[in-house]
């Protein structure tokens, strides 16, 4: 394990060393990770502190809001409204921008997260997660509006996860590879663990959500059905299944160990391209992947090359070792 050094340690040799990290960049981030802490306390009392369960409100996905999504959204906002690090923030969990109120001054970034994602794993003690990305604010004296949060993922200057999970761990990219930080509880910091985390180009693993194989297009259809053929079949080779149902973990451990993960378009709601949504899970998630030596797309294009429509556009996503993410586009040339 490397020595003992702080997320506030590898901030500031990361922006002394290489630049990467402006210091509004970095104070940006150093908030990110204390909500982070503040998020994985309330998680962590669980039926203690009477936060299980579901709110009495929908989200903007239609979905019913747990408790803690509530909570998790609340924490993100009040703590990066004031810092003057951020002109706005999008969550999962509003339905529009919210714009840093004129109170407080305006920085040059823009925030967006998925403040708890695998919300449904919650209430039965399974890992779930914060997701967050961040984008430069375009140049000009125009009031930001939610147009300024629609850039391609390429454009992302930061991006990472936290997973409360066995433990509290942050991951986090700014464009020189991947590190990851374990929240010491009895130091109350973060610590890095790992750096320069890097994914096996080729796995035996892949995670899907198995009973939706009925409504899968023809591709994916073909390429699970190849890998449960096993070592008899045209892969060669046995394969194991995976399934958290909470992206962050999923991804967690393919940063860890190799592997993929699959939420594919599927034909239950064909007007919609995928479950997952673009700005505040595919991207961030898809740039950590890349930046681990991995790779993120559709099936047929590169998830960080997308520009999107609107905030809270949906995606279909294809992402880890790289050379079985290239095997599974195969199927998709096919067609
Ligand atoms: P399903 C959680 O709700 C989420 O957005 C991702 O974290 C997760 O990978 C996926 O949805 C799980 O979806 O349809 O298997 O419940």
């Amino acid at each position: 394990m490397t020595q003992n050094i702080s997320l506030t340690r590898y901030l500031v040799e990361q922006q002394r060393v290489d630049g990467l990290i402006p210091s509004q960049l970095r104070l940006l981030l150093e908030v990110v990770a204390r909500s982070c802490k503040s998020i994985s306390h309330a998680v962590n009392k669980g039926a203690l502190g009477g936060v299980l369960g579901a709110a009495e409100s929908e989200n903007v996905q239609g979905e019913i809001q747990k408790k803690l999504d509530i909570i998790a959204n609340e924490v993100l906002i009040e703590a990066n409204e004031w810092g003057g690090h951020l002109a706005a923030m999008a969550s999962e969990e509003m339905e529009d921008i919210y714009v840093v109120p004129n109170r407080y001054p305006q920085g040059e970034y823009l925030l967006l997260f998925d403040p708890l994602d695998g919300s449904s794993n919650i209430d039965v003690n399974v890992s779930i997660g914060t997701i967050f990305s961040v984008l430069k604010k375009p140049d000009g004296d125009a009031a930001v509006g939610e147009a300024d949060f629609l850039q391609a993922g390429q454009h992302q200057v930061a991006a990472g996860y936290c997973v409360y999970g066995p433990q509290t761990t942050l991951v986090l990219t700014v464009g020189n590879g991947v590190a990851m930080f374990t929240l010491d509880r009895e130091q109350g910091s973060f610590v890095l663990t790992q750096e320069n985390v890097q994914i096996p180009p080729d796995t035996q693993e892949f995670a899907i959500n198995m009973s939706n194989m009925r409504h899968w297009d023809t591709p994916v259809q073909r390429y699970v059905a190849d890998c449960l053929q096993g070592a008899d079949g045209p892969r060669g080779k046995d394969f194991n299944m995976r399934w958290i149902a909470s992206m962050v973990a999923d991804v967690h451990r393919i940063l860890t160990r190799g592997g993929v993960f699959l939420y594919p378009w599927d034909k239950r709601e064909p007007g919609k391209p995928g479950k997952l949504r673009l700005m505040y899970e595919a991207n961030p998630m898809g740039w950590l992947i890349e930046q681990a030596g991995g790779a993120a797309t559709t099936g047929t294009q590169r998830i960080l090359d997308l520009t999107p429509s609107k905030l809270h556009e949906r995606v279909s996503v294809i992402l880890g070792s790289k050379n079985e993410v290239a095997h599974i586009g195969s199927y998709f040339s096919k067609l």
